[in-house]
């Protein structure tokens, strides 16, 4: 027992600021910093679930500027409060997807991921907490609003008084009565990829000559992509680049996009490019897929890796269907009718998942941001997608941009871009989302720049398994033929408001799937702008990024 005398109550005040968004608390380094801050948020999550005495707890990060710190936060208090094991992944580090298969694993209570995912790590940028429940998932809008409500009136926290656990040591230490499990990060990860993919294939593509380029992003994927490819798979060593985790991720955003990670995409745009190159993010959760000459987006990835999963030994029994984001394009769901399985169109946010996976209903998921998975985990997993990529390059034998190439012709081309609008002014940025919604009543059956208005709502979710029901998730104008444009502000953003319009428009005919992606869209940026004012309204003239 940890003798009353160990465990600590403070008193402490509430923050007004700890609302979940997207996934998680996601905030400055400096606001992380202040009295109790940290402390106050975990005590919420704990005080906002129950029955965990003597439960499993999975803690880790993606090694980001601060992490240690709160590990050594988030274990005191747990022993505190009752828990009866922590793991804990060796140096404080845990890829997203690894943490939510070794809660799997353990059949633990629930995990801390530490995390702001892609934004940038160091003393003055981001820091992030998310909660994730026993399923391995994010925590669902019911408990994220339950532990935000919690930490607007809480008043105290329990720790223990323990020394500082060496988290650089695997091994079982005791924390009080609470065991403290340090565990190799990668090992059980790597063997649940070996699990799914057809490694021998994926070997002897290596073995003969493909060549490959994964971008760690200095962040957590380096030392799984060193086990999986460069070890398990004999992929030259050097494929993994920027491979070991640093706080400030080398003072780079480790976002996986064209912008981030541009270097990546020159090298695969130039001549002598490798086969096949690839990226993830700062936890390890998205995922970005270069071939030679070719950039696929997420949204057709997610298209093409459902219509290929079932040459991977994990899927070969096919899938139950498909889920994705209702701004992720609508190429999957080209291939949930062909497959003849259901499509589900979810809000932004892998935690909209989580049932569907749960209740057997959906096999692989996907957002337009970069974000693949399956129901092998609860999260989104960029090496796993990276990986079922190889797998279907070995089985059919073919590159990238051919695989793309037959997949447009047989299903049409969803053209797909996001443009984004980062630090608005956030009473200006919710000033144009509310014009907008307001004008929604009178669009279907008019004209937009010549373009026929259908349909136009504010996108609401029904889930299908446990009936709640998700409000405001979205504007979405469609257009006849397949066209169609989605605003909707951030939920991860640290500074100010960000604005982000999806723009698509179908192609069915192959004499056109070789245009410009912006000069195809261009009718449907002009539309964006004749909807939305954006520029009358921000100042803005053109997007911050465009994805
Ligand atoms: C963004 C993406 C969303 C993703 C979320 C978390 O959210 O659009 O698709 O699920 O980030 O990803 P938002 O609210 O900023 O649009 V990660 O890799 O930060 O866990
Ligand atoms: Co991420």
């Amino acid at each position: 027992m940890i003798s009353p005398q160990m465990i600590s109550i403070v008193e402490t005040t509430p923050y007004a600021d700890q609302r979940p968004g997207t996934s998680g608390l996601r905030k400055k380094v400096p606001v992380f910093r202040q009295r109790n801050y940290v402390e106050n948020f975990i005590q919420s999550i704990f005080d906002s679930v129950a029955g965990f005495r003597g439960e499993t707890l999975v803690i880790g990060g993606d090694g980001r500027y601060f992490n240690r710190e709160t590990i050594q936060t988030a274990i005191a208090m747990a022993a505190a409060n009752g828990f009866g094991r922590v793991i804990v992944g060796q140096g404080g580090i845990l890829s997203t997807p690894a943490a939510s298969h070794l809660i799997r694993k353990h059949r633990a209570f629930g995990g801390i991921i530490l995390s702001a995912s892609h934004n940038p790590g160091g003393p003055h940028e981001d820091f992030g907490i998310k909660y994730n429940v026993g399923n391995g998932g994010p925590a669902p809008e019911k408990l994220t609003e339950a532990i935000f409500a919690r930490s607007r009136v809480i008043d105290r926290y329990a720790i223990a008084g323990i020394p500082a656990i060496d988290i650089d040591a695997r091994g079982t230490v005791a924390a009080g009565d609470m065991a403290v499990e340090v565990v190799d990060p990668v090992a059980d990860y790597a063997d649940l990829m070996e699990s799914l993919f057809d490694f021998e294939a994926i070997s002897r593509l290596f073995a003969g000559g493909f060549s490959m380029v994964f971008d760690a992003m200095h962040a957590v994927t380096g030392p799984y992509a060193v086990e999986i490819l460069e070890r398990r798979l004999g992929a030259p060593a050097g494929t993994a680049r920027n491979a070991v985790p640093l706080p400030d991720f080398g003072g780079r955003h480790p976002d996986p996009n064209l912008v981030h990670a541009r270097d990546l995409y020159e090298l695969m745009m130039s001549p002598g490019a490798p086969d096949f190159g690839a990226a993830s993010d700062g936890d390890g959760d998205r995922n970005l897929i270069l071939g030679r000459d070719i950039f696929v987006t997420p949204s057709d990835s997610l298209a093409m890796l459902a219509a290929n999963a079932h040459l991977a030994p994990g899927y070969a029994q096919g899938l139950k269907g498909i889920a994705r984001s209702m701004p992720t394009s609508g190429a999957a769901d080209k291939v949930a009718a062909k497959l003849g399985v259901p499509l589900y169109e979810t809000p932004t946010g892998w935690k909209f998942f989580g049932n569907l996976l749960d209740a057997g209903l959906a096999t692989i998921c996907g957002e337009e941001s970069a974000g693949t998975g399956s129901d092998h985990v609860r999260e989104k997993d960029g090496l796993w997608a990276v990986l079922l990529w190889l797998n279907i390059l070995a089985a059919r034998g073919q590159g990238v941009q051919e695989i793309a190439r037959r997949h447009w012709a047989e299903y049409g081309r969803n053209y797909y871009s996001r443009h984004d609008y980062e630090e608005l002014d956030t009473a200006t940025a919710e000033a144009l989302m509310a014009a907008l919604r307001e004008t929604l009543p009178g669009l279907p059956g008019t004209a937009i720049g010549g373009l026929a208005v259908e349909a136009a709502d504010d996108f609401a979710y029904h889930d299908p398994v446990d009936g709640s029901v998700s409000a405001g998730q979205g504007v979405r104008i469609l257009f006849a033929g397949g066209s169609r444009i989605v605003f909707r502000l951030s939920g991860t953003g640290t500074t100010g408001a960000t604005l982000r319009v999806y723009l698509e428009c179908y192609e069915p005919d192959p004499a056109r799937h070789g245009l410009d992606t912006q000069a195809a869209l261009s009718p449907l940026i002009d539309a964006a702008e004749r909807l939305a004012s954006i520029e009358r309204r921000t100042g803005r003239t053109a997007p911050s990024v465009v994805t």
